[in-house]
Formats: structure tokens, sequence, C-alpha cells
């Protein structure tokens, strides 16, 4: 493991990484944008070194991806394993168990416990296509419902099913079509109960689309590049309960909320709801690409043989690496290491807020928490303040991310692997940037 220390030997970026800007922009499409270039060349626990000798904290996990840590231990001794076993066969040609091993940990890990099935892919994008596609076969209906701030992949269906048009589907279009926005829960901008909102969004999807149209209703439980706007207690479970009495497929899309990151192994247990089918990817294999549909085993069994898979899909090496993460999560009880870090994060939060009345709201769930920037006393989006912060925690050799719909919001994503030292020097560089940028 790398030295736990933040330490900074250049400016960020330093002349080293900066050469290395001028080759990626010779050589990489402008489209593929890098937050902050400084070039890593070894991470783990809870820091990045880069080619300049700096070591930086890492507040983001590669946005939500590794919660059990950089190169975890137990990630690569499996992977290190299936890497000189075999690479591929495919499985829809040839199977392994480390496919089937998986779709058992799936069956087990996410909500519920009626029979489960699940079909493994590449990224997350592909798993909510994927659930939107058996949704469609299971119900023989088109429609698809999405909320407002909804963050689903770059692909056409999923950027139809994402909210912000900016930088994600600006000139991009035609769109898929028979997707459908509703209102989201937002506590800080609605003040709506969680009934009243789920209400608000039902009698939107019941007149303006129809109940009995709807295949599948997509909802992250807690928003990711939306904002991580919690909803209200009581919003999750009545629209899930409004999708059983309708026969309208209820997919949770736990792509940045799964595996542990908010103190549970899924974001829909913290109010016992039970989706019909999740989607998984980032956190599943501690940075390799994986992800999942898993649901009610009869439902995923209402697409045709051969009506689901990818040449990918399931990559032995990926399933080893999700085995492997899972196996941590296990071991060093990182659910409990999620509720423990979130409980810090919300405390020096609330410290700063006191502090600095541009911090309109603290949300998120265990190792997922946010502060939303507004104009004092308005709600008027603060994005140039969170852009300012941000720069100032880069410069200070914290990565840190912001997101939301008008890029006012600031989110930490720390690995679970990262130390409490380190956690509280990391807010110690973001209190001060909040102090140099006021
Ligand atoms: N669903 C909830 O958070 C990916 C996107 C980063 P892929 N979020 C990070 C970017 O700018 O591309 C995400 C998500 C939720 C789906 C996805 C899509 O997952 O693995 O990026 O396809």
């Amino acid at each position: 493991m790398i030295e736990q220390k933040r330490e900074l030997v250049t400016e960020i970026p330093g002349p080293q990484s900066r050469a290395r800007l001028a080759r990626k922009q010779a050589y990489v499409a402008d489209g593929v944008g890098t937050l902050l270039p400084v070039f890593v060349t070894e991470a783990g626990g809870g820091i990045l070194r880069d080619v300049d000798g700096n070591s930086l904290i890492d507040l983001g996990s590669g946005i939500a991806v590794t919660t059990v840590g950089n190169s975890a231990p137990a990630v690569v001794r499996k992977v290190q394993a299936q890497l000189a076993a075999f690479t591929h066969t495919c499985f829809m040609i040839t199977p392994y168990d480390g496919y089937v091993d998986v779709c058992v940990e799936l069956a087990e890990l996410t909500p519920g416990d009626h029979a489960k099935k699940s079909a493994l892919f590449n990224s997350g994008a592909e798993a909510v296509e994927n659930a939107v596609k058996i949704a469609r076969v299971a119900t023989g209906r088109d429609a698809v419902a999405v909320f407002d701030h909804a963050y689903h992949g770059r692909t056409n269906l999923t950027m139809a099913m994402t909210a912000k048009n900016m930088p994600y589907k600006q000139g991009f279009g035609p769109f898929a079509g028979e997707v459908y926005r509703a209102p989201m829960s937002y506590p800080l901008r609605d003040g709506l109960t969680g009934e009243q909102a789920a209400a608000r969004a039902i009698d939107h999807l019941d007149k303006q689309v129809g109940a009995g149209n709807l295949a599948c209703l997509v909802i992250e439980p807690i928003l990711g590049e939306g904002g991580f706007v919690v909803p209200a207690p009581g919003f999750l479970p009545a629209l899930a309960s409004w999708c059983t009495d309708h026969g309208i497929v209820f997919v949770a899309d736990e792509i940045q909320t799964g595996f542990c990151r908010t103190g549970d192994w899924f974001a829909c247990d913290d109010e016992g709801v039970v989706p019909d089918l999740v989607a998984t990817a980032k956190g599943i294999a501690g940075g390799l690409p994986l992800a999942a549909v898993t649901g009610r085993a009869a439902l995923m069994d209402s697409v045709h043989a051969g009506g689901l898979g990818g040449t990918y899909g399931g990559n032995p090496v990926a399933c080893a690496a999700a085995l492997g993460a899972i196996e941590e999560m296990r071991t060093h009880d990182l659910i409990g290491r999620a509720r423990a870090v979130g409980a810090t994060m919300r405390e020096r939060l609330e410290k700063l807020r006191a502090e600095h009345p541009v911090i309109a709201d603290i949300r998120g769930r265990g190792a997922m928490m946010a502060i939303e920037l507004c104009a004092p006393g308005t709600g008027e989006p603060d994005a140039a303040r969170a852009a300012a912060v941000n720069a100032a925690c880069h410069r200070a050799g914290v990565v840190t991310l912001t997101c939301g719909t008008w890029g006012n919001v600031f989110r930490f994503l720390p690995p679970l692997s990262i130390g409490d030292d380190l956690l509280h020097e990391a807010f110690d560089v973001v209190a001060e940037a909040f102090v140099t940028t006021a």
C-alpha cells in the first residue's frame, strides 16, 4: 500500500502532468474531458499518486467505483489468478464459474428474499438499457418513466432517460422515444413530504402517459449526477407500491448508490423498498468494468433464449474482481465503515455550514454526501462558488467532484479504505477552500 499521506512537491498539475496533458490534447478526442489533469501512477487507501510525485487525497473514488479502495488486496489476488488462468471465452459460447458466482452473490445481496436471476454487462448504461428491454418484453408495453435530474448514461436510450442537456445530450439526438419524465422529490426545493411528492409524480404519469402504458419506472434511490438528492421518506415506497398495483416494473438504478456506498448493501434497503429489477455497476467490481441487472426470476426469464448478452458481458476477469470486491466488503464490514465515514463527513459539513451560509443543504447517506451551494436565503444556485471551491481543493491536493443540474452541488465519495486522519485532513482542506474563495 502506498504511503497514506498528502504531499505536494509541485503545483497541481505539475510539469510532468502538463507535458502529458499536451500529448492527451493531441491524441485524445476533445469530447473526452478530464476534470483534474494529474496523471496517476499509483493509488490505494485514500491516496492517488501522480507522475510528478504528488500524493493527493481521493474524495471521488473514480465516481463511486473504488469503494473497496484502489487495488484492494482481494481484488488483486482474484484478478491475478484469473488473468493467469484465462482472460475470455465469451460466456455465451463456453461458460465459467465466476459469472454464475457473481449472480449467486447478487441474488443474495440485492433487496428482497424472492427467487432472483441476473444478467451481466459491461457498463451502467448497458445495465439500464437491458433493464428496459426486460421490462418491455415482460409487460408488452413501451413507455418508460424517469425523473427530473436523473442520470442513467450516455447511450442513445439512456441519453433519453438522462435529464441534463449539457454536456450529456447536446447535439446527440434524435433520442429514443417513449421516455417520459416525472417530477422528483427534492426536499430542499419542493418542501413536499414523500407521499405528496409521490402523489404529484403519479398524477403526472397517470394523466400524461397512462399507468397501463408504462413498462417500467426507473429511478435512482438517491440521485447521483443530479445532485445527491435524497427523496423525502415515503417517496420511494409509494412509487414502488403504485408500480405493483399497475403492473409496472419498478427498476432501481443503484449504479452509483449500490454496494455499501450509502451504508447499506443498496440504497433501497434504507426504507425496505424491494425493486422488481436492480441495475448495478461501478462499485460492484473494485474498478473493473462490470454491470448487472438482477430481478425477480420470472421477470428476468420473460426474455427469449439468446435475447440478452454481449461479447464481454460478465468477462471472467471482471467477475473475479467483483468476487474480490464483495469479499472485501464482507471482511472489512464496509457497510459499517460507510456509516462511520458518513457520520464524520456530516459532522464536518455541519460545522462548515454554521460558518458559510452559502451552504443551503447537507444531504446524502453513508459515504455519499453532498452540500448544495446557493446564494444565501434565495435558493439561487451558486455554481461559480462550487467551481471555485472545487478548484481550490484540487490545488491543495484533494480530489473533489461537483454535480447537480445547476452544477452547484459539491459531492464527497471517499473510498472506504481511507483512514480517519486523511478524511479529516481532506475536510480541513475543504474548509480552508471555503474561506479562501469567500
Ligand atoms: N446510472 C446512477 O451514476 C454513471 C457518469 C460519469 P456508466 N455516473 C457517472 C459521466 O460523466 O459519464 C451512472 C450513474 C447512474 C447510470 C450510470 C451510467 O454508468 O458505467 O457510466 O455507463
